[in-house]
């Protein structure tokens, strides 16, 4: 039986489980809280981070590392392109999402929900220069790379438009749109994948927002 240890409100634990569901696979949720993480976690997950799997006896750290793991060993549904250029494509968006994006997004609910949860006030300045600072870095590229396209390699559903999409919907949690405006692409891609049903299980189950 696979289990994803962290909690689903995570924008790392819900690429995984979110896959997980698109592949149609069983497995359950210990919501572990990384803040701070259990001596158990840390024996599966070093950095004490979450997501971690477990299938059985295996278990490996990483929302990437993760992904990767389960496009091989339950390759029916795959989420993964099979030419060599798209792959490579697709683990620069994940890389991207995982490692740019989140700066302009999921750190917008970490400094004004999650600090909360630990016990601190959020900081409007922060928040302000998130927007400032962050958001013109990396949402202008996105926004052309999306360009008018439904996913954003291959003209296929891919682990990708998940690590993407999955960090927009932290931002949504925190209560900070995107503006159609300045980055309508963005937008609409997001509000289109926002809506399959893999996703909007698991953001209806959160109950931050609501999708309809
Ligand atoms: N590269 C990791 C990042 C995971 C990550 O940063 N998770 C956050 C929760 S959203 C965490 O565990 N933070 C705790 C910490 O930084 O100590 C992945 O993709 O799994």
């Amino acid at each position: 039986m696979i289990t994803v240890h962290g909690s689903a409100v995570s924008p790392f634990v819900r690429k995984v489980i979110v896959l997980l569901t698109e592949k149609g696979i069983d497995f359950s949720i210990n919501p572990v809280s990384p803040f701070p993480a259990p001596k158990e976690h840390l024996e599966i997950s070093p950095t004490g981070k979450i997501p971690a799997l477990t299938d059985g006896d295996y278990a490996l750290p990483d929302s990437s590392a993760i992904c990767g793991y389960l496009e091989k060993k339950y390759p029916d549904i795959k989420l993964y392109p099979d030419t060599a250029e798209d792959y490579g494509r697709v683990l620069w968006f994940e890389d991207y999402a995982d490692n740019e994006l989140v700066k302009a997004t999921a750190s917008f609910f970490f400094n004004r929900i999650a600090v909360k949860m630990m016990g601190r006030k959020p900081d409007e300045a922060i928040i302000q220069k998130i927007r400032d600072k962050a958001e013109p870095a990396v949402l202008p590229y996105l926004e052309k790379e999306i360009g008018d396209k439904e996913f954003i390699v291959a003209e296929q559903f891919t682990v990708a438009d998940i690590a993407i999409t999955c960090q927009f919907v932290q931002r949504l949690y925190a209560g900070e749109p995107i503006d159609a405006a300045k980055y309508p692409n963005i937008a609409r891609y997001v509000d289109t994948h926002m809506h399959r049903p893999s996703f909007k299980h698991w953001i209806n189950k959160d109950g931050f927002i609501t999708v309809e």
